[in-house]
């Protein structure tokens, strides 16, 4: 189950080093880590000492799968988590105390207003899915890695990488979870490796870990592989000091092994997968731990 998750929350608890981050919220922080997660026998990362929202961490996965970078479609499908940036920007520079309600309703409504205020800029699904060269020409990494795993399964060059130097500037966020790479096992299994460069261990965590599984199922199903294993790797691990208390709540509960997450469907092509397509059993976790999200 998750013991490795709870003894890095362990760490950083009793290890980690404080600073004040970009947000003012402030963190402990510790540098550099790495969890193994196997998901062969079908099993997935979904944690149990907390209720996680894993439809809505698909979602996300989906949505960044599609090369949008808007909100709009997010919160079309009942997602808000994105929604704190586009707030934010908008309220520095209208001045205006508008509510998060508010403000997502007016960006589902109103086309121009969405325009507006409603993108992100090139972050995750515009590098993943239209990565634009110095020539002008875009390149889509997915559908390279879904080819490559499949041609040249041997490959040392599985990955696609979010960290766009040219474009870091006008993103709402630099990417968190930038590089994935992935490897073939001789006997068909498919491994991935995420180097997450900045880690909200109370939080993100749990969404990154179930995007990474889906991402991984979606591209062994494309691939005509099984799923291997999720190595995920942190840079700078934190726990804002504002979640502090709700980490150590959660490291006193006890695990209960984690749920199965699987395709009950084959879908034509990447593009092709919906939230629907994601089954999850045997899900029995803790209660929701709540914490607020630093912007
Ligand atoms: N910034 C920070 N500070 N933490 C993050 O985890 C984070 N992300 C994304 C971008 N910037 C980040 C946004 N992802 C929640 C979950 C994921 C997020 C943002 C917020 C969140 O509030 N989760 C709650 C409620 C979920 C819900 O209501 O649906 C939870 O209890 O899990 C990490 O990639």
């Amino acid at each position: 189950p998750e013991y490795q998750y709870l003894d890095l929350i362990e760490s950083v608890l009793e290890r980690g080093d404080r600073r004040i981050d970009r947000t003012g919220v402030g963190t402990t922080a510790l540098f550099g880590a790495l969890l193994r997660f196997d998901l062969s026998d079908g099993r997935a990362p979904i944690l149990t000492t907390k209720r996680v929202y894993w439809k809505t961490a698909i979602k996300e996965m989906l949505w960044f799968l599609t090369g949008g970078t808007s909100i709009r479609p997010l919160l079309e499908a009942n997602v808000r988590i994105w929604s704190d940036w586009p707030l934010a920007r908008y309220r520095a520079e209208t001045g205006e105390a508008i509510t998060q309600g508010a403000f997502e309703a007016r960006i589902l409504a109103d086309d121009a207003f969405a325009a507006a205020w409603g993108d992100l800029g090139p972050v995750y699904g515009k590098q993943w899915r239209r990565w634009q060269g110095a020539d002008g020409r875009e390149h889509d990494q997915i559908a390279t890695l879904v080819t490559s795993l499949r041609k040249t399964p041997a490959s040392r060059r599985l990955l696609f990488h979010g960290w766009n130097v040219a474009d870091l500037g006008d993103m709402a966020l630099p990417p968190c979870h930038l590089l994935y790479q992935y490897h073939v096992t001789q006997n068909g299994r498919l491994d991935c490796l995420l180097y997450q460069r900045s880690c909200d261990l109370f939080l993100g965590a749990a969404f990154n870990f179930v995007g990474a599984s889906a991402l991984l199922l979606m591209l062994a199903q494309q691939a005509g592989l099984q799923p291997g294993e999720l190595v995920w790797v942190g840079g700078d691990v934190h726990l804002y000091l504002n979640h502090q208390e709700q980490a150590r709540a959660q490291i006193a509960r006890t695990p209960r092994g984690f749920p199965t997450l699987r395709l009950v469907r084959h879908a034509a092509s990447i593009d092709d997968y919906r939230i629907e397509d994601f089954v999850v059993e045997g899900y029995d976790p803790h209660p929701p731990i709540h914490g607020e999200v630093a912007v």
